[in-house]
């Protein structure tokens, strides 16, 4: 059966700020306190999710979530009389609470949620588990939101499940696409699914998370259950740990330091532990699911791209897509092109180093990059059939009346400057519950926010 790759962009959230919310994520740790521009970030993830579209992209939109989240703050005892006195209250006794309850996090979706499509399936569903994101508070509060959201989305039961996350605590930690890649010739099935992960849970009774100078995030077992959940052939999974260097270089996900597409998978030399047993073991498995087919890896060493290049650039959070049979293009963030050593690898991957690799474009992304977020970061990706794409709701679908009709939305709706002190004006809330009830319209989503759906 046809099938092919939709990248669901996650759209920017009015609330976008620079809180310094991620330890281990040096762009969030450096821009701490910053002043941001909600609206120029909304418009720079519009205008990558419109140039992918024009590309021949399958191209759709992700909400974002009700920031700041006031049934969150009200769980933590923030009471009043409405919801500007949990505001005021919050921001004078908690203002680290609140900047975390106000962050803008749901944009980077390729932490929202693992996907196998119905090609890799027992049941010849599509799966798809909501990560628990339990590494940080400010994230840990998104799933609710999130597998409302797919539900609303992936609504027909006959061919999408959307599970539950996986139970966490923190050393269960489940980050989603971010540490997962699938491998298939032109996307069909069935696919190759490979599963990163940074610690084992219960290596050693129940063990926290291994922290050295930052923490790891993803945890082998996280990973286990939701390929279990998929139902998942063990043929077409494939488990690899995350070096420990690299964490500690800023890798807080695998996305950071390795990206694939189709038959290619490009990393770099300090991505994994045993990296050439890894290599060896996703190149068997791909040969054995594909008729003994050959899965390009190409390793980028350290003495061309030292991590910290390959971490302050985002290199390998460039989008790797498909435009034709047989042509790639790399969807690269602007730092990639200031960075002499990466400007120059992406020269030499152009020119044989990387065959199906054809053009690179770079995106000014500037907004979510200085929260660490890359092209990669804003996007899930989601194998689906003609059937399954006529199943969703038509209006995520990015088609140039969409795209108008969001960069309209954003320009009337949001701000051009946040400083995290701004999280606590009720004004603020006022303008970006306006914002996402004309935004569920828009989307023909029907009642998915808090705000919007009573009792919840
Ligand atoms: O989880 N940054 C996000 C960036 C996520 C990027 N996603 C992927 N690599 N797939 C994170 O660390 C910073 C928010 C702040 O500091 O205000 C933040 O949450």
């Amino acid at each position: 059966m046809s099938a092919r790759e939709v990248n669901f962009d996650g759209l920017v959230g009015p609330t976008h700020t620079y809180s310094g919310l991620s330890h281990g994520n040096l762009a969030s740790m450096t821009h701490r306190g910053a002043g941001s521009n909600p609206r120029a970030a909304a418009l720079q993830g519009l205008a990558k999710m419109k140039a992918l579209a024009d590309l021949g992209v399958a191209q759709a939109v992700l909400p974002p979530h009700e920031r700041p989240a006031i049934d969150v703050l009200r769980r933590l005892g923030f009471g009043g009389r409405d919801d500007a006195s949990v505001l005021e209250t919050a921001a004078r006794q908690a203002p680290g609470l609140l900047a975390a309850c106000g962050s803008a996090s749901s944009m980077w979706v390729a932490n929202a949620a693992t996907v196998a499509p119905s090609a890799d399936t027992a049941d010849g569903r599509v799966h798809l588990t909501p990560a628990n994101l339990t590494a940080k508070f400010h994230r840990s509060i998104e799933p609710p939101q999130t597998t409302r959201t797919l539900r609303a989305l992936f609504r027909d039961e006959a061919r999408f499940v959307v599970h539950d996350p996986i139970p966490g605590g923190q050393a269960m930690g489940d980050e989603g696409a971010a540490n997962h890649t699938r491998f298939a010739p032109g996307h069909a099935g069935p696919g190759l699914h490979f599963f990163v992960y940074g610690h084992e849970a219960f290596a050693a009774g129940v063990a926290p998370a291994r922290v050295r100078r930052f923490p790891s995030r993803q945890a082998r077992e996280a990973s286990e259950a939701v390929a279990r959940g998929h139902r998942l052939d063990p043929a077409q999974q494939v488990f690899a740990q995350q070096h420990p260097e690299a964490i500690d270089a800023g890798v807080f996900h695998n996305d950071v330091i390795a990206v694939g597409n189709e038959h290619v998978l490009l990393h770099h030399e300090c991505a994994f532990v045993r990296s050439s047993e890894v290599i060896d073991e996703l190149r068997r498995h791909y040969a054995a699911l594909h008729q003994g087919a050959d899965l390009l890896c190409v390793e980028v060493p350290q003495d061309r791209v030292s991590l910290a290049d390959a971490v302050g650039s985002y290199l390998f959070n460039s989008q790797l897509v498909t435009v034709a049979p047989g042509h790639m293009v790399l969807v690269a963030p602007q730092h990639c092109a200031e960075t002499p050593s990466v400007r120059a690898y992406i020269e030499h991957l152009l020119t044989g180093g990387c065959p199906p690799l054809r053009e690179v474009h770079y995106f000014d992304l500037g907004q979510s990059m200085h929260n660490g977020g890359g092209p990669a970061c804003l996007r899930l990706r989601v194998v689906l059939t003609p059937s399954e794409i006529a199943a969703l709701p038509p209006s995520v679908l990015l088609t140039d009346a969409t795209y108008t009709a969001l960069t309209d939305w954003v320009k009337r709706s949001y701000r051009d400057h946040l400083v995290p002190a701004d999280l606590a004006d009720p004004q603020l809330l006022t303008e970006t519950r306006a914002a996402l009830d004309d935004l569920t319209r828009l989307l023909g989503l029907g009642s998915i926010y808090p705000f919007q759906i009573a009792g919840a």
